[in-house]
């Protein structure tokens, strides 16, 4: 493992970043550097999204951005890509359900114009996504929920769907042999989808969209849907999404405060690093089995990602290709 010191100068950082306050903390470095941006205009058009089934899916954005389409349908495209996979257990209506036996989907969106919609506690519609860009483009407002939200998404074409899957329901069956009704928040039981995207004209966009965690309180919504949470796009500065568990990423308004750093100055990657060991150095109830990452592009197409542990993925599309690549992260003693 490099020291700090020798990583950060590995990098050629010019940014100086904020010392650890705690000793328990140590930052382990992997494989892939930082990405600095090699080209003399700005890398785009790009599209990242969270998790090998985002590496996947990015084709689908690509296929959107390359042919001159915005971020905005790239990033719909990405994510619908994934919710329409009902083999997925842990976004759209492949989820696996709430302790209750319910599958409730959150998802939001946020464009290069600051405009946003989403949904929480979406039950029986295939694509939460769409609903929330419904909701950004046809309503005044950002948020629905529930039994309205699901009310909006059939007024607008949208049809219902059975929920859960039978996988689904025989790993409900089988969480509630073992778990006592207790809700417990593990690398195991979630993934989001979070998509971010710079477009040939230079804008930004991003979606993201959830199951949300497995085996939850009903009811619970987590960081997915949250502008500035699970998502936000500040089309002077850059966008980021956040994976994991939800709670500790609404605390510190996690991807709001990625994409603030990334103003200041700091690099995507050390705007997700800083935000990870804020979660990490300050919340009484952070665990080391949490795994929270952060992903973020900024305005020059350059890009980084962070987590708490080993073990966060997302896949890259740009004019070298379609890559995955597995975040830095920080060890926790
Ligand atoms: C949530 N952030 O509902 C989501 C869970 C997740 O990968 O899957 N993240 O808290």
């Amino acid at each position: 493992m490099k020291s700090r010191r020798k990583f950060i100068k590995q990098l050629g950082l010019s940014v100086v970043s904020i010392p650890l306050a705690s000793s328990v903390l140590k930052t382990q470095s992997c494989e892939s550097p930082p990405v600095v941006n090699k080209f003399e205009k700005p890398n785009m058009p790009i599209i990242l999204s969270t998790w090998s089934f985002g590496k996947i899916a990015n084709q689908a954005g690509w296929d959107v951005l390359v042919n001159g389409g915005n971020a905005l349908d790239a990033v719909e495209s990405t994510a619908k890509f994934v919710e329409a996979d009902l083999s997925q257990t842990s976004v759209g209506l492949g989820g696996w359900p709430d302790r209750d036996g319910f599958v409730t989907l959150d998802a939001c969106i946020m464009d290069e114009k600051g405009n946003c919609g989403s949904v929480m506690f979406l039950e029986n519609i295939m694509h939460p996504i769409s609903v929330a860009r419904l909701v950004m483009e046809k309503t005044p407002h950002i948020q629905l929920v529930g039994e309205g939200a699901q009310m909006f998404a059939l007024e607008n074409g949208f049809v219902l769907h059975d929920a859960p899957t039978e996988g689904s329901k025989k790993a409900w069956e089988k969480w509630k042999l073992e778990n006592n009704y207790e809700p417990k928040i593990s690398p195991e039981n979630h993934d989001t989808i979070g998509v971010i995207a710079l477009d040939k004209n230079g804008n930004l966009s991003g979606a993201c969209t959830t199951s949300g965690l497995a085996f939850k309180m009903h009811g619970r919504v987590g960081d997915s849907p949250i502008i500035g949470a699970g998502l936000f796009v500040d089309n002077e500065v850059g966008a980021a999404t956040a994976t994991g568990t939800g709670e500790e990423v609404i605390r510190i308004c996690g991807t709001h405060l990625v994409v603030e750093l990334m103003r200041q100055g700091y690099t995507p990657v050390n705007a997700c690093k800083e935000a990870v060991e804020r979660i990490v150095k300050r919340s009484p109830r952070y665990t080391k089995e949490m795994i929270i990452g952060f992903l973020a592009l900024n305005k020059k197409g350059e890009y980084g990602a962070y987590s708490t542990r080993k073990g966060f993925e997302y896949g890259v599309y740009d004019k070298v290709g379609s890559v995955l690549k597995t975040a830095e992260f920080m060890e926790t003693y």
